[in-house]
């Protein structure tokens, strides 16, 4: 069970490593391992100081995850902490790679630390759900103050190794071997008789936020926004607060406490489930990790719109050389400038410097010369939204770029296959759907057509990762997977205000489900005219029986498209973006209603949760039928990452099994019978509902 860990002597320095691929997570093998070593180290006369660190790419990365809802077996890591820090010898924690977690507590429980420079420092754990259950709540605050500490613990966001040091989380920066830089540092130290740094005997910095109590009230405050609907974020306050208020032993006890509750809670399973998914959708069982990829070196965007600036500011980001195509300079000179304004909002914000921002552009070439792109080795059609005019870029791409150019399309509802025939490289064509804003949006659907090859589905893959993205492998069909299952999520709001709800109304239930916005409003922001151009495409195959709501139709035909234009399903103040109810919508949605003799209601806020939610759960068990969509948790993330679906949820289908799917199909069965066609039950869920099952047990199959 040590083999994970291992114990070495450097000269008259003792040297423990974990060697726990690929994370060094803190495995119960591994708690061992360690208290094995540090015994040795103890008991090595001949080792005047210790030093720990990881092997491979890492530090220790954290508890192991996979051990949670087990029963804990010892040591436990507080214990072994204690041991680090009550050792008579000096330890020195030598970090690379990211010391996070459980690894960066381990790390506190020593009297120094050291670092490579890139390395990072951090507490994920409140992204769990969680938060520092091994003294991190009670150690930092004592070792760089309590109102550095509280972001680092709350937010759960890593620093470089360069902040910590200056915050004094760690004392020394290695440059070379980290190793050899640990085992002289340590040797220096006991050298010059450093004391054995204690911070759990180190009361000062608590004490003195002592003198200001209002400094949580005021966190808490500040953190109100995007801890929404979270419970872990507070629970880390509270365990902070526990750390000024209550000596470090009794502290402790709080922490664990608080730990219990983070981890017994609903949404921390849903956010690990949200982690573990995350790590799968880059599994795809035809197309294995070994495939080989193609070198992408430089890019060409085709198209300066939104779309084809952000996407262009992906690779500009990431260090590829990025060429952007337009068909006139008017539009190719303001798509630029977007760009410029966009990097430069960033460097206000400071979140970016001004050399970064210039380097960026400098990577960014605009142009409206075709033959720019002639040695790109991928390049993204983000043209018009009309097959005709995709046809024609593509067919044009296929003659000018190289032959083993990948080429992409952007398009959001359009057919893959259908743009692949307008070239002779079908196997090279793929779609690269991303999201609005492209270069903030996280998420990117990855369609597969059906002759698309499995290299370039893995250079792909491998690009989306370089630029940052969370990619998930769609099939080719009519809005792939987050547009197709918004399709009925977007219907039945549409439904619900013409039978007397107001979009107020259904918004403030969304949001208080926990999405950062109720359709209405990011149909406002996204612009109506979008779905009225897609609409006004397809009039004519709508069967004429089908109930359809024109209000959106009526909105658009009086330049009602949203934010855009001060107006869309609400009103805006001249530069806010604050929704009001307009009047004049609802006497477009009554007029709507009266014309279709729909006599209308009060709707129950649970109605409505019920018939906007469903829709994404009935047609992703249809998306999972047809093979759409790998796994459940696929389509789990592409909510959570591109629609804002709750993370403390899981996402539709994890909910789905929540709710348990007898409760959900019948509810779906009763709608049936109510509203029609539309909520025909999907046979999958149908089929678990009566099997007992949820959608977890698929992925299992
Ligand atoms: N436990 C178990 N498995 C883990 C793991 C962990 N902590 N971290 C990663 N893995 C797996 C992951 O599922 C994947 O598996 C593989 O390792 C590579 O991960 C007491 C209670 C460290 C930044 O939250 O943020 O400590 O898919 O693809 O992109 O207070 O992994 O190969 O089968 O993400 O290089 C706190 C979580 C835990 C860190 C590396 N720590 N991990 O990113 O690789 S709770 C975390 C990460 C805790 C204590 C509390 C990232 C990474 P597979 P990867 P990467």
């Amino acid at each position: 069970m040590t083999d994970v860990v291992s114990y070495e002597r450097h000269g008259t320095i003792g040297v423990i490593t974990v060697n726990n691929p690929p994370v060094n997570a803190l495995s119960v093998g591994v708690r061992r391992g360690i208290v094995d070593s540090l015994s040795r180290g103890l008991a090595d006369g001949a080792a005047t100081a210790l030093v720990i660190m990881g092997g491979g790419r890492t530090f220790i990365a954290g508890a192991d995850i996979r051990e949670f809802g087990q029963p804990l077996a010892p040591p436990d890591l507080n214990e072994v902490i204690a041991w680090f820090e009550d050792s008579p010898k000096l330890v020195v924690a030598a970090l690379h790679g990211t010391a996070l977690g459980g690894g960066l507590e381990v790390a506190l429980g020593c009297h120094y630390r050291c670092a490579v420079g890139s390395a990072q420092v951090g507490f994920p754990e409140v992204k769990l759900g969680l938060l520092p259950g091994a003294g991190g709540t009670q150690r930092l605050p004592r070792l760089i103050g309590v109102e550095p500490a509280l972001p680092i613990i709350a937010g759960g966001d890593p620093l470089p190794a360069s902040k910590a040091q200056a915050l004094g989380i760690i004392d020394e920066i290695v440059a070379g071997d980290l190793r050899d830089g640990a085992v002289a540092f340590a040797a220096r130290l006991v050298a010059e008789r450093r004391p054995l740094r204690k911070i759990s005997a180190s009361d000062g910095k608590v004490l003195t936020a002592r003198s200001t109590p209002g400094l949580f009230d005021a966190f808490r405050g500040s953190i109100e926004r995007q801890a929404r609907g979270y419970f872990a974020p507070f629970r880390c306050v509270e365990a902070v607060q526990a750390a000024v208020t209550l000596p470090f032993a009794e502290g402790l006890r709080r922490e664990r406490e608080l730990f219990l509750e983070c981890m017994q809670s609903p949404q921390s399973r849903a956010q690990i489930h949200a982690f573990f998914a995350e790590r799968e959708v880059t599994k795809i069982p035809d197309v294995p990790k070994e495939t080989p990829t193609q070198p992408i070196m430089t890019a060409a965007v085709i198209g300066a719109g939104t779309m084809g600036g952000g996407i262009a500011m992906n690779f500009a980001n990431a260090g590829i050389p990025v060429q952007v195509v337009e068909a006139a300079q008017t539009a190719l000179d303001r798509g630029i400038e977007v760009i410029r304004n966009n990097y430069a909002a960033t460097v206000e914000k400071g979140r970016l410097t001004q050399a970064d921002m210039d380097r960026r552009l400098a990577l960014i070439h605009g142009t409206l010369a075709w033959d720019a792109v002639a040695d790109a080795d991928i390049v993204i059609e983000a043209v018009f939204e009309e097959m005709g005019v995709k046809k024609e870029v593509f067919a044009r791409l296929d003659r000018i770029c190289k032959p083993s150019a990948i080429l992409a399309t952007n398009t959001s509802t359009l057919d893959v296959d259908e743009i692949a025939t307008a070239t002779a490289r079908p196997e090279k064509v793929i779609g690269t759907h991303f999201f609005s804003p492209a270069n903030v949006m996280r998420l990117l659907e990855v369609v597969r057509g059906a002759k698309s090859s499995k290299e370039t589905i893995a250079t792909v893959a491998e690009l989306a990762r370089r630029i940052r993205k969370v990619w998930v492998l769609a099939g080719n069909c009519d809005g792939f997977i987050g547009n197709r299952m918004l399709a009925g999520y977007l219907r039945e709001a549409a439904f619900l205000v013409e039978e007397g709800a107001s979009p107020e109304q259904v918004d403030k239930v969304i949001y208080d489900f926990g999405f950062p916005m109720g359709p209405f409003a990011m149909s406002d922001l996204a612009g109506l005219d979008v779905g009225w151009r897609i609409r006004k495409g397809k009039a004519a195959t709508r069967p004429t029986t089908q109930r359809y709501s024109p209000v959106a139709d009526r909105l658009c035909e009086r330049g009602r498209f949203g934010q855009k234009t001060g107006a869309g399903w609400f009103r805006y103040a001249p530069g806010s973006r604050t929704p009001r109810p307009d009047p004049e919508v609802e006497a477009l949605i009554v007029a709507s209603a009266r014309a279709q003799g729909i006599e209308r209601r009060a709707v129950s806020d649970d109605e409505i949760l019920e018939r906007c939610i469903y829709p994404l759960i009935n047609e992703g068990a249809r998306i999972l039928e047809e093979g759409i969509a790998l796994r459940p948790s696929d389509i789990d993330i592409i909510y959570i990452y591109g629609y804002g679906f709750p993370p403390y949820r899981g996402g539709p289908m994890y909910y789905a099994d929540t709710l348990g799917l007898k409760r959900v199909y019948d509810d779906i069965a009763a709608y049936h019978r109510a509203h029609g066609e539309f909520w025909q039950p999907a046979p999958l869920l149908t089929r678990l509902a009566e099997e007992g099952k949820g959608f977890r047990d698929l992925a299992r199959a």
